[in-house]
């Protein structure tokens, strides 16, 4: 593996919070959304770049919602790592236990983000039974809270 380039995927629920960790990430961040009524949604991907000690990383952000697995196929073909960012202001849902299942029997090294930390009804331990097992800090996209810092910290374990 050519570890100076890293393609790191970010996958999660629909509204938990992966684009605005990548705009946190990278200011200057690509997005293709929608409008869906008044909030908008990912449709497309998120690219942004960053880089730690003299590796670029390349963050690809999926779409959420259930509709959209075959862009979330595409985006997965031959990356290096994964986040799974998941919201913690809301209970653990299907699609975040599907993707840790399809990651964890992969081999692919990845984390899980307990995103929303900010919120007054962030509950991070209602993903213990996804968290448990990887590396899995408490963000907030929203404000920058640790995101940085847990970016490094999971590429220093894996790369
Ligand atoms: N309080 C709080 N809100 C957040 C945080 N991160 C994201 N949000 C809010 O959650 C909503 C969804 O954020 P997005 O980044 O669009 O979520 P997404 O996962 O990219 O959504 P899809 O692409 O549609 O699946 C927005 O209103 C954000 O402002 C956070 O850390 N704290
Ligand atoms: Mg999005």
């Amino acid at each position: 593996m050519d570890r100076s380039r890293l393609k790191i995927v970010i996958f999660g629920a629909y509204n938990a919070g992966k684009s605005t960790f990548i705009r946190a990430i990278d200011p200057e961040s690509h997005h293709i959304e929608a409008n869906n009524c008044e909030i908008s949604t990912t449709v497309g991907l998120d690219f942004g770049r960053t880089v730690i000690d003299n590796q670029k990383i390349y963050l690809f952000g999926t779409p959420g919602q259930d509709r959209f697995e075959f862009v979330r196929d595409i985006l997965s073909r031959g990356m290096d790592g994964a986040i799974v960012v998941a919201d913690t202001t809301r209970e653990l849902d299907d699609l975040t236990r599907q993707i840790c299942r399809m990651l964890s029997s992969s081999g692919c090294p990845y984390a899980v983000f307990l995103n929303k930390c900010d919120h007054p009804e962030s509950c991070p331990g209602r993903y213990g039974a996804i968290a448990e097992s990887v590396y899995s800090p408490e963000i907030s996209a929203v404000t920058g809270t640790n995101t940085s810092e847990a970016l490094r910290e999971f590429v220093a374990l894996h790369f």
